[in-house]
């Protein structure tokens, strides 16, 4: 177990919520974050209490209705018994069922998507090595594109603007914006809380102190969203309480008061863009009879028609961007959003100016906005994978429930691949998933699951075999992000809780035994990888001229500057100064305000030119509330939500719902009551926070909480603890994209007066300690 009783040296390490130093003092880890961050994230002092908690898998473990029947449909998964194995036979009876999947079913019938944020580290990225390891075992697996986050944009950008990467991350850099923008329309805010967060780990988190000096110059931020704490305080002057899921209605009518003033850029739009005589007969309402003017928007987005009229008044002639988080397109028609802000920011011929324009997901997180390094930094070769089968990635229970059925994705029809064995490590489907009950469904349809695991997650509750890995404390690993000059080396903080191995020593052991161990790790213990990763960096110092240190030398200093590129404004400043000679690479080589070839997929769910589509998941009586589902303050995600910052945040052992006083009050609610939210798909209890901070018609409860369902055995258990994705639904945003909807539904809300059932989410299941023999794999 965890206990180190000699006090250490502080050593560095890194996360995706920041770099920090980790010394035993008396017993205790204490984290300190990197000194020169300027604003560090608070989520660290989930680390030291989460080491040794009772929620560490200690040992391999077997759902026994899977060690006893074999492989195969079962329903009992999530309600069944745990044996523990040693593992060498537990990796004999799992190499064997990788066989016979394989030589039945072929690769295609392994899904290995395997989606989740895992950990910083760049060797022991646990996605990487899974599939590293399915491609070298199997020749492949069916995977998964795009991502929960970004899922509609990643679609309609590249066919608006251009590559994700270089119109979102690489578009419009903070350094401008504190230096040029007028007025920041930001939909869905910039919360600091989250762009304290980015994949692979920011040393300094500068968004807030862009922030405020921006503001300071002059620049005035524009909130726009139901929640008042989406902005900083300190810049925080003007809220617009938009009803959620309406924020296209607000766009247009702000397009539409700009183009009835005659203040749009003719000659910006003639000259950059696509389709705008297409998409006007739709604004004034020549295609479709209904103008979108501020009147007709007034009635969609809950705003007077007064106030989208006066904001529409100030942008022309104004360095002006238009944020849009990634929690816009989260919900149904999210493509929609996304597109219109491309389109509001081209008629205000604001596209590629410094700090204007349109900046997809700016301030969401906090590798958007930043300069690149001038050198790669490491990454772990994935081999070749040979199954041409995919699923946008949250159509995971659609796939499972539905093999063999036809989907429709970005002008394709796809079919859904027969899946038999689901593998997952560094990821929390019961996290990150909608509707709960219908993914346990689904998960009840395969022969097998394997999960590499931390902690008990539900998923690996429901899993049938379960492998414990360590934490990133407990290993060794190069830390960075291609947007973060500080290069970590990442110290072993602690010794590896019980019987726990790092993913690549498990899939070593894997390969072994299926014959692959050569092709899997090269020969090269994980130190020798380290060393082998590393040359990367140092040879793009040495080529450029810079001090290249060693990987003893890097090891020794725990830390390394990385020359970074310039901000250039990236491909859309490149178009904007040339539009001929440097083209975006969409279908018309401009920026698409309609698209020929989306109205040509024929989709009713997203026509040619961004539109008003009303959704279905509308409030009724029976569930009168808007839910945001939220990223939570107190931790990344589902991570780490044992740890101590994260159970501070509770009450009463429960995730905390914010709603405001006269919602609470017609509920007869009160400030630290339990309360039930519920709707047709499940309920989950929450305590209640009353707030004038959420508007009126909102309550917010956000993911995070391990799922905690009361009785088990029932098909559709309440969760005791507070997981909003028993209550999202599972439904894409639409054909073009099939993201995930997960921000936002309905539900109702009522006072919880039954006794308080305890929290049993961080209990691990209940383990049958035998070593049974060795079952051979049947089917
Ligand atoms: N309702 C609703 N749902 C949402 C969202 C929402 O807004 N609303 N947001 C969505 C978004 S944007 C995202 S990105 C997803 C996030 O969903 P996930 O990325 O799946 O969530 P995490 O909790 O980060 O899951 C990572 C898991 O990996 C484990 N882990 C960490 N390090 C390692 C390792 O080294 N090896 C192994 N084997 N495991 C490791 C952790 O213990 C944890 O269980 O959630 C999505 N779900
Ligand atoms: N602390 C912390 N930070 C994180 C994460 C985390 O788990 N914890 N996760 C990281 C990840 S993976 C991602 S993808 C990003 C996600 O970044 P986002 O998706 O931007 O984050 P959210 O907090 O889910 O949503 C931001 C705000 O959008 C508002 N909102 C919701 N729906 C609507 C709407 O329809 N219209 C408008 N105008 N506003 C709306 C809500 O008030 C919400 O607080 O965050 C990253 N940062
Ligand atoms: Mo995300």
């Amino acid at each position: 177990m965890t206990e180190q009783v000699k006090d250490t040296p502080a050593k560095p390490h890194n996360s995706h919520w920041g770099v920090f130093s980790g010394q035993w003092i008396g017993g205790k880890l204490v984290i300190k974050p990197h000194p020169n961050d300027p604003d560090p994230n608070p989520i660290l002092q989930n680390f030291p209490e989460a080491l040794s908690h009772k929620a560490r898998i200690a040992k391999p473990m077997v759902r026994r209705g899977w060690l006893e029947n074999g492989p195969g449909k079962d329903a009992r998964r999530g309600r069944d018994e745990f044996v523990e194995m040693e593992w060498d036979e537990v990796q004999d009876l799992l190499a064997a069922e990788l066989k016979r999947v394989q030589d039945k079913h072929g690769a295609k019938a392994v899904f290995g998507g395997s989606y989740g944020w895992s950990s910083a580290g760049r060797f022991h990225h646990a996605q990487s090595q899974l599939h590293r390891f399915l491609n070298a075992a199997l020749g492949g697996y069916v995977r998964s594109i795009n991502s929960y986050s970004a899922g509609a944009s990643m679609v309609i950008l590249p066919h608006i603007l251009g590559n994700y990467d270089d119109v979102s991350r690489r578009n419009v850099a903070w350094a401008d914006i504190v230096d040029y923008t007028d007025v920041i329309l930001a939909f869905g805010g910039m919360n600091t809380k989250n762009s304290r967060v980015a994949a692979g780990g920011i040393s300094r988190h500068t968004e807030h102190g862009d922030m405020i000096a921006a503001s300071r110059r002059g620049c005035e931020l524009v909130l726009i969203g139901p929640l008042k704490t989406d902005l900083p305080d300190e810049v925080n002057n003007e809220w617009v309480q938009i009803r959620p899921g309406t924020d296209t209605a607000m766009m247009l009518a702000l397009a539409h008061t700009i183009v009835m003033d005659d203040a749009h850029d003719r000659a910006f739009l003639a000259s950059h863009c696509h389709g705008w005589e297409t998409f006007e007969d739709y604004l004034m309402g020549r295609s479709d009879s209904q103008p979108k003017n501020a009147d007709w928007a007034s009635d969609i987005t809950g705003l007077s028609a007064e106030t989208m009229r006066a904001i529409a008044r100030r942008l022309p002639g104004k360095r002006v961007l238009v944020t849009v988080a990634h929690s816009l397109q989260r919900a149904e028609h999210g493509e929609q959003p996304v597109w219109m802000a491309s389109v509001l920011a081209a008629l205000l011929g604001q596209h590629g100016l410094p700090g204007g324009g349109f900046s997809y997901a700016l301030g969401s997180i906090a590798n958007y906005g930043r300069r690149h390094n001038a050198v790669p930094i490491a990454a772990l070769n994935q081999l070749k994978n040979n199954v041409s089968d995919y699923i946008p990635v949250a159509r995971i229970s659609d796939m499972l429930l539905n093999p063999g059925q036809p989907f429709d994705y970005n002008g394709e029809r796809l079919t859904y691949p027969d899946i038999k064995l689901v593998y997952w490590a560094g990821g929390n489907p019961f996290h990150h998933h909608q509707d709960l009950a219908r993914l346990r469904r689904a998960f009840a349809e395969v022969d097998t699951l394997v999960v590499h695991e931390i902690g008990w997650t539900a998923t690996a509750k429901h899993a049938d075999i379960v492998l414990p890995c360590t934490m990133t404390l407990e290993r060794e690993d190069i830390g960075g992000a291609p947007t973060d000059p500080l290069l970590v080396a990442m110290h072993r903080l602690a010794v590896p809780f019980g019987e726990a191995r790092d993913d690549y020593t498990i899939f070593s052991g894997l390969a072994e035994r299926m014959g692959c161990a050569e092709a899997f790790t090269e020969g090269r213990s994980t130190e020798q990888w380290l060393r082998f990763l590393y040359q990367s960096t140092q040879d793009g110092l040495a080529g450029l001229g810079l001090e290249a240190p060693d990987f003893d030398t890097f090891w020794e200093r725990g830390e390394m500057m990385l020359p970074q590129l310039p901000h250039d404004g990236g491909t859309v400043r490149a178009f904007r100064d040339d539009p001929a000679g440097k083209p975006l690479p969409t279908h018309s080589g401009k920026i698409e305000i309609a698209s020929d070839r989306i109205a040509g997929f024929g989709y009713a769910d997203c026509p040619g030119h961004p539109a008003w589509l009303p959704p279905v998941d509308v409030v009724t009586p029976a569930t009168p509330l808007q839910l945001v589902a939220n990223q939570p303050a107190s931790r990344l995600h589902s991570q780490f939500d044992f740890g101590g910052h994260s159970l501070a945040e509770k009450r009463r052992g429960r995730e905390v719902a914010r709603m405001h006083p006269l919602d609470a009050a017609a509920r007869g609610l009160a400030d630290g009551d339990i309360a039930r939210l519920f709707n047709s798909r499940g309920a989950c209890l929450a305590a209640i926070a009353v707030t004038e901070d959420v508007m009126q018609g909102v309550i917010q409860l956000p993911t995070g909480a391990w799922y905690d369902p009361q009785d088990a055995h029932e098909d559709n258990p309440l969760c005791v603890h507070g997981n909003p994705n028993v209550l999202t639904r599972d439904v894409g945003t639409s054909s073009l994209a099939q993201g995930c909807c997960g921000q936002l539904t309905t539900v109702e809300v009522e006072k919880f007066t039954g006794n308080l059932p305890p929290i049993q989410a961080f209990d691990p299941p209940v383990a049958v300690k035998r070593t049974p023999p060795r079952l051979e794999a049947t089917e």
